[in-house]
């Protein structure tokens, strides 16, 4: 692999580092300088398996070359169009790209740059249909204890992380929550979906009795709940959600940032569990992480819904200046490519009961309290030190980056999801190292 002499800056005081302990990291900083395949090199010239895809993003592996060559063909020809009142190709392939992988109730699709962004313009899409439709009572959004929807003000509103949403005032009116479905002492160490807590669904009919159904949107939640730690949907949960959801006229929305594009062998999760909400966010997996792009799928029914009126009049007043930029439309079209090409939801599908078995040896190992899986994801909770929560999980994390392994940890939770192209070889290597460094963890 070819780069060129790395160095780390002599200044890195400029950088406000998004959701990191700055003056933790500045002192002894750990860095990239580049990737290819299943591995990242660091500065100091060691690889690192890559056990997370990124920020669960990478799904196709580093440095694919039907993506960097569509990048740098596209940068050439078509640099940025207009994204309003103006189109051109390749933002209309890639939404049919889209259409053609996803489920078949969605058929259209809405560009975005990013998760969070995907998600405020699922939430306002679901306040306008309404609205459109002569039931503008319906302003209500309920989410979920313990759900990341990304960090702008709908999203911190919905999701349910209390260090996300206590330092940003008061956030949107009118939110209402579920309970989590974390209950890890019926649940623990199940592999899969486990069995307790379909009931949980139930208490949206709480929420409907207290507030009147006419006065709900949208529900939205995470199909499995990546951010606080791979929390799996209890067996007949999901399907309760959207009985219950489609009794009151309230939108389903799937929040599929994490689980959008493979991440369980299956397109979307939509499909993986047999549920089909409303409207499903995307980003991540889109663009394999290498170009921000996100977007919304949505049902011809919510569509539709706004294709009324003078056909010269905007029918939804929402959108991004780089809503399906050229070169992001040309990276999600090579990156689905090379999914199809090199079979690589098949293989998440193919390697996910070798994937559980190896995650599950490490049962057993010091401070180890749960661990959880599905498609390629994988969780291990540890018992946190008294009076020091997380330390104890990112601990881990040093240890193994030093070991050459990324991993990603959220509270004492270890969260795993390398990208879809790992071998056998390299879920042992991965493996091995976890072992190693859970067995000498204090
Ligand atoms: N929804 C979900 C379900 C997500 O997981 C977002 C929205 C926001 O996406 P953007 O592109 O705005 O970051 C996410 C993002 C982690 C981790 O380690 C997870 C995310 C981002 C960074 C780290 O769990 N998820």
């Amino acid at each position: 692999m070819a780069y060129d002499t790395p160095k780390v800056p002599n200044d890195l005081s400029a950088f406000w580092m998004p959701f990191t302990a700055n003056r933790q990291f500045k002192k002894n900083p750990r860095m990239f300088v580049s990737a290819d395949g299943m591995y990242y090199k660091t500065a100091d010239g060691r690889d690192v398996l890559d056990g997370t895809a990124g920020l669960w993003c990478v799904n196709a592996g580093h440095n694919r070359p039907l993506i960097t060559e569509a990048i740098q063909k596209q940068a050439a020809e078509l640099d940025y169009a207009p994204a309003f009142q103006m189109g051109h190709p390749k933002a209309f392939e890639l939404a049919t790209a889209i259409r053609d992988m996803a489920p078949d109730p969605f058929e259209h699709v809405f560009f975005t740059n990013s998760g969070s962004e995907s998600v405020e313009t699922a939430l306002k899409i679901a306040l306008a249909y309404h609205r459109v439709r002569g039931e503008g009572t319906r302003t209500r959004l309920i989410g979920r204890e313990r759900g990341y929807h990304g960090v702008n003000f709908g999203g911190i509103s919905v999701g349910g992380i209390v260090n996300n949403r206590k330092f940003f005032g008061s956030l949107l009116t009118g939110v209402d929550h579920l309970p989590h479905t974390h209950l890890p002492d019926q649940n623990a160490y199940t592999r899969g979906q486990p069995e307790h807590g379909a009931y949980l669904a139930e208490d949206l009919e709480r929420i409907v009795a207290l507030h009147g159904a006419d006065t709900i949107a949208a529900v939205i939640v995470e199909p499995m709940a990546g951010s606080t730690g791979v929390l799996m949907p209890p067996k007949g949960y999901l399907e309760k959600l959207r009985e219950i959801c489609t009794k009151h006229g309230i939108l389903l929305i799937f929040d599929e940032v994490i689980t959008g594009f493979g991440r369980l062998g299956s397109s979307f999760a939509a499909e993986h569990f047999g549920v089909m909400p409303d409207l499903i966010t995307t980003a991540k997996g889109l663009t394999n992480g290498v170009i921000p792009m996100g977007a919304v799928l949505a049902t011809s029914a919510i569509h539709d819904a706004f294709m009324s009126g003078p056909e010269e009049a905007i029918e939804l007043f929402h959108g991004y200046t780089y809503s399906g930029n050229p070169i992001a439309s040309a990276a999600g079209l090579a990156t689905l490519q090379t999914y199809r090409e090199d079979g690589l939801f098949e293989n998440a599908a193919g390697l996910a009961g070798y994937w559980e078995d190896a995650l599950h040896s490490l049962k057993g190992l010091p401070h180890v309290i749960d661990i959880r899986n599905m498609g390629l994801i994988g969780a291990i909770e540890l018992e946190g030190i008294e009076g020091a929560p997380t330390k104890r999980a990112f601990n881990a994390f040093l240890q193994a980056y030093d070991k050459g392994l990324l991993i990603r940890t959220t509270g004492d939770i270890i969260a795993l999801s390398p990208p879809l192209m790992i071998n056998k070889a390299q879920i042992d290597e991965l493996f091995g190292i976890l072992a190693d460094v859970l067995k000498n963890l204090d």
